[in-house]
């Protein structure tokens, strides 16, 4: 007999309400968390200007009404502290601190097929069986610093974005260099900027950002969205992204140019990525309407930088909006207004090595005092791949995705039995309101594990053709849109030697739940079920 029904591994968003919504079904269930508090991305990104860009009523719980009426965001879009206060909230009103295990490390996950449970590993070396495991390690968990020779020589710290020390540094006066401009970069640079004697903004690719407008909600705005929420989130369950966009319904190509133009200056004045992608409905599928934001936002980026050359060079070009994570920031661009803030064009000089005294690239030297590394992350497979997980007949999870993740649902692996993912990959997972598509997930899972256990089940395991079909259906919709055209994490090429393939569904996430609520009616379609032992 297994010691627990369940292990979920990590204690973000998916191990809080997996640990309240599995506890709440009757199962035994211990989630392992390898940091010292729950929050997972939000407990370890914890840098400062660390803010959400999906509006805080939407980036939220919504199975219980209760908890949505009683606690109050203070603004539109959360920042970090705020939403582990929330976590903490959470955790304290459904009592989940006894089955939140934090400072344990999941190592190795094994599946034994004798007694069809899992085994599970821990540092430094505890084991523990469970009927079955929840992976809710995050996709953006696995940080990546890039091979940069000498910086075991530079004199001066170095911090990466995601292990941000928690009683925070003072940069005051110091020549900070920044590497990297994606979300993190962006937020952080001008919270550097504004203590820091001089930032070197190391930029390889220019992104695009759109301004947040980030503001307190108004007494009356709370009020009115409190009193929708029911509707609101079933409209947010019925949409593509996760979150209600007023799209014009009109394709941008056969919009008039006034008219188009019309609607983005609107959109900007508005504040929010989400807005933008959704305008019209050909801009993340025709590359030609894709551009009409590209280029608008580009005109956008001229006329707030005063330096031409420094406005071109952060100009994003040859890949779509939104092929990349849209940046959100209010004060990017116009930092760069700043005579203490110099942007460093590592893609015409790339950079070489770090020094003692700082960082070198192909056309000079920066003397620095302290490097930021904003590089992201081994996204969607690094999470998983650091655990040494063993499926059936002992083939590890590395060796069964080394072309690229497979999965059925994005919620299950063919030779992996009793393991559930949370927005992994095949899912809509990263391209969703996460917390939305995590509850999804977590109470499909619930109700598997509920039938399985109802029906004297004691293994479920996605079938080889079931999931091939899935990831044809993936790929399918995937490269009919503009998504693939960047080298993003999304598609794996930030890191090298990595497979390049694009395993998000796009499909958006309500046919999604369709799909996952037929399979389940119709008796885990695609999914072989073994009776209990
Ligand atoms: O990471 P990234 P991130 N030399 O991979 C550069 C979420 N998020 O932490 O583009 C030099 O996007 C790299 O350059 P390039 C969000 O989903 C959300 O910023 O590869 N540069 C790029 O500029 C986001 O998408 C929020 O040429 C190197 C940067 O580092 C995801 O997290 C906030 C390099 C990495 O950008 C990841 O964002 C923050 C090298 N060797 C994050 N290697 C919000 O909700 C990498 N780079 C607002």
């Amino acid at each position: 007999m297994a010691d627990l029904d369940v292990v979920v591994v990590g204690a973000g968003f998916t191990g809080i309400y997996a640990v309240h919504a599995l506890r709440s079904a009757g199962l035994t269930v211990r989630a392992f968390e390898a940091g010292e508090g729950i929050g997972g991305t939000w407990f370890w990104n914890c840098y400062p200007g660390a803010r959400c860009d999906v509006e805080s009523k939407d980036y939220s719980y919504a199975f219980s009404p209760e908890l949505e009426q009683e606690w109050s965001w203070s603004e539109r879009y959360p920042a970090q502290p705020e939403i582990l206060r929330y976590l903490h909230h959470v955790a304290d009103k459904f009592g989940l601190w006894p089955d939140l295990q934090l400072n344990t490390r999941v190592t190795a996950c094994a599946w034994d097929a004798d007694t069809s449970t899992w085994r599970v590993t821990t540092e430094p070396g505890a084991t523990v069986t469970a009927r079955f495991v929840v992976m809710g390690v995050g996709n953006l968990s696995q940080l990546h610093v890039p091979d940069l020779p000498g910086l075991d020589t530079f004199e001066g710290p170095w911090y990466h974005t995601s292990r941000w020390p928690k009683e925070g540094v003072d940069f005051s006066g110091q020549r900070v260099g920044l590497i990297g401009t994606g979300s993190t970069g962006i937020q952080i640079a001008p919270e550097i900027a504004a203590v820091a004697g001089h930032l070197y903004v190391f930029q390889r690719t220019a992104n695009f950002a759109v301004p947040n407008r980030n503001r307190p909600w108004q007494d009356a705005e709370e009020r009115a969205f409190k009193e929708s929420y029911r509707d609101y989130r079933q409209e947010a369950r019925q949409s593509i992204l996760g979150v209600p966009v007023n799209g014009t319904g009109k394709a941008a190509l056969e919009t008039p140019a006034d008219e188009r133009e019309q609607v983005y200056r609107e959109r900007w004045k508005a504040g929010g990525g989400m807005p933008f992608l959704g305008a019209f409905t050909d801009v993340l599928f025709v590359r030609e309407a894709n551009d009409t934001v590209a280029d608008f936002m580009r005109d956008r980026i001229r006329e707030t930088v005063a330096d031409p050359e420094v406005a071109e060079l952060l100009c994003p070009t040859g890949f779509p909006v939104g092929a990349k994570r849209l940046c959100q920031s209010d004060d990017y661009y116009a930092m760069f207004n700043s005579g203490h803030v110099t942007l460093v064009d590592i893609r015409s000089a790339p950079l070489e090595s770090a020094y003692p005294g700082g960082l070198k690239t192909a056309a000079d030297s920066y003397e620095l005092d302290a490097i930021v590394f904003a590089t992201g992350f081994d996204a969607i497979t690094g999470p998983l791949f650091a655990i040494d997980i063993r499926g059936a007949g002992g083939v590890t999870l590395r060796e069964a995705w080394a072309h690229g993740p497979r999965t059925y649902l994005g919620v299950a692996a063919a030779g992996f039995p009793n393991m559930f993912i949370v927005t992994g990959p095949g899912s809509p997972g990263v391209f969703s309101n996460m917390v939305l598509s995590i509850e999804q997930h977590v109470e499909w899972i619930r109700d598997c594990v509920a039938y399985l256990t109802s029906h004297g089940y004691g293994a479920v395991e996605a079938t080889t053709a079931a999931q091939d079909e899935w990831m044809e259906l993936v790929t399918g919709i995937a490269y009919a849109t503009v998504f693939p055209l960047a080298d993003s994490w999304y598609i794996g090429a930030n890191i090298p030697g990595k497979p390049r393939v694009f395993t998000s569904y796009l499909g958006g996430v309500a046919s999604y739940r369709e799909r996952c609520d037929a399979v389940a009616a119709a008796g885990y379609e695609g999914f072989t079920l073994a009776p209990a032992r």
